[in-house]
């Protein structure tokens, strides 16, 4: 079986992270082991919520399985807290990468145009040197810009999106998957770069009518899970955009729900499954 090793927050309540990334893991069949980043009351979208940050934790935690021989298929980070938790994740991706892992970077702080609460310029810049030691990243357009230094618009055209693809994978990882990326009116995907091959790739839907918390996650540890299952990385970037259509069309079914307790992919794991069959 498959190991991948996923580092981020436990929001307790409100789907995202750990509560979205163990369950999708485990249900592709893949084992995942967690390193918990931190422990929020709920995510960062509900007012006034906690915050226990765990990065004292790291460095015994990992010295433990160092000394135990754990190895992992993959490593997979996304919230991270500060520049300080970033820079024992360097050490981290040092002490378990091998010829035979990889490293998947979700640079989880922004959207919409603005970082979120709690993070500034210079968690940015850490962020941008995490992903530089990435084999994987896949920032949203906010966090590619910001990595990048280029403006955020509300519509990029396909050339603003070509140069924003150059220039985050510019910052060193193998391949560069933005998300969010809308090609054209009412249609939205992601835009694909490999470096070693120079193969760039598009895929896009139907653009549903809502946005929902927790959606970069579920594309996130799909995308993860089919690569260590050995997918193509372009056909892991379809099946975690399609998974994550999936489960936003199932959320809208509930309107009366309130929205930041998250996205319902718990119905759509039998539809992950099935296309992951097919
Ligand atoms: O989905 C990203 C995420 C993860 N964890 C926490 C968050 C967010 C986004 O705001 O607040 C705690």
């Amino acid at each position: 079986m498959k190991r991948i090793l996923t580092v981020q927050d436990i929001s307790c309540v409100g789907k995202c992270s750990l509560t979205i990334a163990l369950p999708v893991i485990s249900a592709m069949g893949v084992e995942a082991s967690v390193l918990p980043t931190a422990v929020l009351s709920t995510h960062t979208m509900f007012p006034n919520c906690t915050c226990k940050d765990l990065s004292d934790q790291i460095q015994p935690i990992t010295r433990h399985w160092k000394q135990t021989g754990l190895e992992f298929d993959a490593i997979y980070t996304g919230y991270l807290r500060s520049a300080a938790q970033i820079d024992f994740i360097r050490q981290l991706f040092a002490d378990f990468r091998s010829e035979s892992n990889f490293v998947f970077v979700d640079p989880a702080m922004a959207d919409h145009g603005t970082l979120y609460q709690g993070f500034d310029m210079e968690f940015v810049g850490h962020m941008a040197g995490l992903c530089a030691q990435a084999d994987v990243i896949v920032p949203n357009l906010t966090e590619a810009c910001l990595m990048t230094g280029v403006p955020y618009q509300n519509h990029f055209s396909q050339e603003d999106i070509q140069e924003l693809l150059c220039k985050t994978a510019d910052l060193g990882a193998g391949i560069c998957i933005l998300t969010g990326v809308s090609p054209e009116e009412g249609r939205t995907g992601i835009a694909g770069y490999d470096r070693e091959s120079g193969e760039t790739f598009f895929y896009s839907r139907e653009k549903l009518p809502a946005s929902y918390h927790g959606t970069g996650d579920l594309f996130s540890s799909v995308c993860v899970g089919t690569l260590a299952k050995g997918y193509a990385w372009q056909d892991a970037a379809v099946l975690a955009a399609d998974f994550t259509a999936e489960c936003i069309r199932l959320t809208l079914q509930h309107p009366e729900e309130d929205p930041r307790r998250g996205v319902n992919f718990e119905e759509a794991i039998p539809y992950l499954l099935k296309r992951m069959k097919a």
